[in-house]
């Protein structure tokens, strides 16, 4: 019998409602609803406009109806971000952005507080200034009266969760991508908390990954005329739904989830977490049945798509496919940015930063749109072969294939690069990684799926996979060893 469930998948830039088919075998995915997901500045801070979300999704709600019986809702959404909650369940202000200036200096600030080390020690995350940490400490320390009257803080995926259910919870997946959670037990760390001086009532129980949550509200039922509907808490955090369709079947495995931010690491049973992994700043985060991604957070096709951007402000559109064509007539391999570097981060002039950052470093400048893009795309390839250098270094083991999942895939250039990059096979696909990793999540909460490995081996039959083999690796291994001098 087919089951049908609803997948709501936000990124930073846009947001999808998706109805999932599973007829025993297969899982099949379809659009409902695309809406562009706007950050709003106003005053000074950038704030996701977290109300015009909500009624996308009511939206997809509306359209879903078309499908018949949807079983269940699963909504999936980036890290870090939270709303704060008062004691009689209002939202107190707009979420802000975890691109927003507000938690700069922040970091510096938690080490007086809690020694750097003890600090990675417990939680093993990747130190970031966007990371929730950063973000609250930032409310203790200049908005302490609006930290006063929070009840809850609910992170961006349980707050959609709380909108449609009233639970007010926090998932597995998404809590640990504040640097607030004690990796080997996941769960709040008490020292941690009482070291930065954070309210520990705000923390809402944690609940697993691919369970209930709660079912939709009565009031919202009238509203959208609708019967009730479960609502699972799947992975809240996009990058551990795409972490489920990684189509691999042997265990120890190299994946890299490619969107605006790429991921890149490999899966274990329990976090590493000792100097060396410190050093290289690798986090550790959770996913389905407490398993750790061990990876690192690198900044991924935003380069390109904010690039894109600024030269759409200079009055020059082109789309994607037509700026990976200017990329591939452009020269080879003759200057690289550390993608990572802090200058790349925030939105505006990208183009110009990458080519002030070349001639700073003494390599030629790319000055052609063509030669900025290849210099992101060989710039990123190289970056994930460095990052998986230091993965390998960490667990000891050697690794044949990079599983490239999510939008990235879609770039045969990139996905060339990174085969090139890291001399080994890519497997490129699912595109859609992410919202087959909500649908087969929420097919698990519900006992439809029995385990992660058949959850794979379902979505491996339902997807293309295409595969890259390396070339040109003489070349790619000299342009290595320029590529790590200019690393930040
Ligand atoms: C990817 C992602 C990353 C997270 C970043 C910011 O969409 O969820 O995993 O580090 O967004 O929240």
């Amino acid at each position: 019998m087919e089951k049908k469930v609803l997948a709501f998948d936000f990124g930073a830039s846009g947001g999808r409602a998706m109805c999932g088919t599973f007829d025993g075998e297969k899982i099949t995915i379809e659009e409902l609803h695309r809406f562009s997901n706007d950050p709003v500045i106003l005053n000074g801070t950038m704030y996701w406009d977290v109300l015009r979300l909500f009624f996308e999704i009511k939206q997809g709600l509306i359209k879903a109806k078309k499908c018949g019986k949807i079983e269940s809702i699963g909504i999936d959404t980036w890290g870090v971000d939270f709303g704060l909650i008062d004691s009689e369940g209002r939202l107190l202000e707009n979420p802000v952005h975890y691109r927003d200036s507000r938690t700069e200096g922040m970091l510096a600030e938690s080490f007086k507080m809690i020694d750097k080390q003890k600090f990675y020690e417990i939680t093993g995350n990747q130190f970031m200034e966007i990371n929730t940490a950063f973000q609250l400490l930032y409310l203790l320390k200049n908005r302490k009266d609006l930290l006063d009257r929070a009840d809850k803080m609910i992170l961006m995926p349980d707050l959609f969760n709380y909108f449609l259910t009233g639970a007010k919870k926090a998932e597995y997946s998404i809590a640990s991508t504040t640097q607030l959670l004690d990796a080997r037990k996941g769960q709040w760390s008490d020292e941690v908390l009482d070291a930065l001086e954070l309210p520990k009532h705000i923390f809402p129980e944690i609940v697993p990954t691919g369970t209930k949550v709660g079912e939709l509200t009565d009031e919202i039922c009238t509203e959208l005329g609708l019967d009730k509907i479960d609502v699972m808490a799947v992975a809240g955090h996009d990058t551990q739904c795409a972490l489920v369709a990684v189509p691999a079947s042997e265990e120890d495995f190299i994946f890299l989830s490619c969107g605006t931010w790429s991921l890149l690491g490999t899966e274990l049973a329990e976090p590493i977490i000792n100097d060396k992994s410190e050093y290289y700043n690798i986090t550790n985060e959770g996913g389905y049945g407490r398993k750790i991604s061990f990876l690192k957070n690198i900044i991924g096709l935003w380069c390109i798509q904010e690039s894109r951007r600024q030269w759409i402000r200079e009055g020059q559109e082109y789309g994607f496919g037509d700026l990976e064509i200017m990329a591939k007539e452009a020269p080879s391999l003759r200057c690289f940015i550390d993608p990572d570097a802090p200058e790349f981060t925030p939105a505006g002039d990208v183009p110009g930063r990458i080519r002030e950052f070349c001639r700073r470093t003494g390599q030629p400048v790319p000055e052609s749109i063509g030669e900025v893009v290849r210099c992101i795309n060989e710039s990123l390839a190289m970056k994930y072969r460095h990052a998986m250098e230091e993965i390998k270094d960490c667990t000891g083991k050697d690794y044949q294939t990079v599983y490239m999942v999510g939008g990235g895939t879609q770039s045969a250039l990139l996905c060339q690069f990174t085969a090139n990059a890291c001399g080994c096979r890519v497997s490129a696909g699912p595109v859609e990684a992410t919202v087959l990793g909500n649908v087969a999540l929420q097919l698990m909460a519900s006992g439809d799926i029995k385990s992660l490995g058949e959850a794979r081996e379902i979505i491996k039959r339902s997807q293309d996979i295409k595969i890259y083999e390396p070339q040109n690796t003489a070349e790619w291994d000299e342009a290595y060893e320029r590529f790590k001098k200019i690393l930040v």
